[in-house]
């Protein structure tokens, strides 16, 4: 039998994906980007999707056009032949026939480097859903797993004058992967972000964190830095002039600096999101960035911000534009940041895995508060290794990337996943590692209510900072005393919010309060939201701003889409309740 097998798989080429089974890059590939020399790869690419994964079958990263006696050799893969494509970009908005497409697409361009040959430069793939490889030159140098979190290789040494770089993106839904195969949104797949170069001198720093030390006295900052080349007892310096600081610190054993220093700064909130400018520099290398400072922390079951009481008025936001799939661009996320404003928003779920790093940078600028996550979705194979690989590699990922973002208040672990004791040993572990990297966010996670002692009961719930609940009194439970009963029946220590709450509308549906779809329906269901939460919650998010693509939603109403959207999916379109969350929103 066992020879059997191989001779199988020397015929079929079972196993043709084994030899490409690259290392992961992971967290520990990313290094602080901002303020550094970038060169964008951004733009025109060919591309062919790849059904059958031809590519590594018949190894076209070779792109062998001659055989050794210099003789023409047929090939199927003139690259420069393929159809063209802009990076950033999803494939399902690409072409009608590809709309629906999961599997591998392979993405290749050529592009010039002119480097002097005295620093390093690495290679930033901002995203690609769901794992991607990269080949340079005809050599594979990375491969990465996970939808939505960058990742980065050093390139030093590997580049030409002319270059060919191939980057292949396979979406398909597997078990064991964050998210799982069952979710309520679509599944875009493509080089979705940004390609870039970044060039370091040849030791340099890979790391500044800097936060406001969170003991209620707003007078110290804490600097965390990482730095790559240097001997211990060399220094690194910090200045944020605005604030006097110009002050340099010895670097670590370990390459590290951790250290306190007093500055009393003026403080980031919605209503003043004021931002420093900084700088970190060590030997050649200099960093810059914008940050802001403020202070997020419970007491009881109350949230503050910088020593004051405050009340969520959220909004849950899916990333997602009809004409660009999930590959948006800065004024798709000024007109979502804008309309969560006209809303009332002092802060957005970017549900339901990591956004774009522009949508935290912009709401620092615009001061909107923001709650970010990983896809740990509903059902997953918690037991397994890799799962909780994925799982904890994403959330490192994106901590790293957002964790200078004064606008990011919560870190989300997951949401709606069944309570078994794999579950919280997995979920209680992703939250222990986010309160290690980040000792200035809370966490939070969407846990459970049970509908027979109707009352949020969730092992999870003690290891959170905030307890969020997702309920859908109103709509997929027709009695909206049930969330009366849960209100009041629930007891926690610490604050509750309402993570989830809605119903479907079809854009442009009028008629009776109680007729389900109907815009009017929909705002009722707020209006009941509201009385019967009052009091009890410290913070609600509506599901959702814009309705969204979802191949889950097979109604004849909702047409592929879930259809909570306070707007449609245009962008546009206000649904009655837009005002009615508004209203309540302004007396808040
Ligand atoms: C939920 C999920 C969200 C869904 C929503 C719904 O609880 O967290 O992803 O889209 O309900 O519309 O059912």
């Amino acid at each position: 039998m066992g020879n059997m097998l191989e001779d199988y798989d020397h015929l079929l080429n079972i196993d043709y994906k084994k030899p490409y089974l690259f290392p992961l890059a992971g967290p520990e590939s990313l290094i602080h980007t901002e303020g550094r020399r970038r060169f964008k790869l951004d733009g025109v690419w060919n591309f062919s999707l790849d059904v059958y994964d031809t590519f590594l079958r018949k190894k076209f990263f070779e792109e062998r056009y001659h055989d050794e006696e210099g003789r023409d050799i047929p090939v199927d893969c003139d690259f420069d032949q393929w159809e063209t494509v802009t990076v950033p970009s999803c494939w399902n908005v690409q072409k009608e026939a590809y709309t629906y497409y999961e599997g591998t697409g392979v993405y290749t361009r050529r592009f010039q480097y002119h480097g002097d040959g005295t620093g390093r430069t690495f290679l930033r793939i901002g995203a690609a859903n769901y794992e991607s490889s990269v080949w340079l030159n005809g050599e594979q140098i990375a491969r990465h797993e996970g939808g939505f979190t960058p990742y980065m290789v050093e390139v030093t040494g590997k580049m030409k004058r002319e270059n060919r770089i191939v980057i292949t993106v396979d979406n398909t839904r597997k078990l064991e992967q964050i998210p799982s195969i069952n979710y309520d949104w679509f599944n875009y797949g493509g080089l979705f972000r940004s390609v870039e170069l970044i060039g370091t001198p040849v030791r340099f720093i890979k790391h500044v964190f800097l936060y406001l030390v969170p003991d209620g006295q707003y007078d110290k900052i804490c600097l965390e830095a990482e730095t790559a080349g240097f001997k211990a007892g060399e220094s690194l310096k910090l200045e944020i002039p605005e604030l006097g600081v110009a002050k340099e610190f010895p670097i670590g054993e370990d390459g590290r600096v951790k250290t306190v220093i007093a500055a009393k700064p003026r403080l980031w909130s919605c209503d003043d999101p004021y931002l420093y400018e900084i700088a970190a520099s060590a030997g050649e290398d200099r960093v810059t960035d914008r940050i802001g400072f403020r202070q997020i922390r419970t007491e009881g079951k109350h949230i503050f911000l910088n020593g004051k009481r405050i009340f969520l008025k959220g909004v849950c936001c899916h990333e997602e534009s009809m004409e660009r799939g999930r590959a948006l661009t800065d004024e798709d996320r000024l007109q979502i940041l804008r309309t969560a404003k006209d809303l009332g928003c002092n802060v957005m779920r970017l549900s339901h895995y990591p956004h774009h790093e522009r949508m935290a940078q912009m709401a620092d600028e615009l001061g909107m508060m923001l709650w970010e996550e990983i896809p740990v979705y509903w059902a997953l194979m918690f037991r397994e290794e890799a799962t909780y690989r994925a799982a904890s590699g994403q959330l490192r990922e994106l901590i790293l990337r957002d964790r200078n973002r004064a606008s990011v208040i919560l870190w989300g672990v997951g949401n709606e996943n069944p309570d078994t004791d794999e579950r919280l040993e997995f979920m209680s572990s992703l939250n222990k590692l986010a309160k290690e990297l980040d000792p200035s966010r809370l966490t939070t996670a969407a846990c459970l209510v049970n509908i027979d002692s109707m009352m949020v009961q969730d092992r999870l719930a003690e290891h959170v900072d905030v307890v969020a609940i997702n309920e859908y009194y109103g709509w997929y439970y027709r009695d909206y005393q049930g969330l009366g009963r849960i209100m009041e029946q629930t007891k926690l220590d610490r604050p509750l919010v309402i993570s989830e709450t809605g119903a479907d509308a079809a854009a442009g549906q009028f008629g009776d309060e109680e007729e389900l779809f109907t815009e009017n329906h929909q705002s009722k269901m707020y209006r009941k939201q509201f009385e019967l939460s009052e009091g009890y919650v410290e913070g609600i998010f509506p599901w959702i701003l814009f309705d969204f693509k979802s191949p889950v939603r097979m109604n004849p109403k909702q047409g592929g889409f879930n259809r909570k959207g306070l707007a449609a999916e245009d962008k546009r379109y206000r649904k009655m309740a837009f005002e009615t969350v508004r209203e309540y929103f302004d007396g808040k």
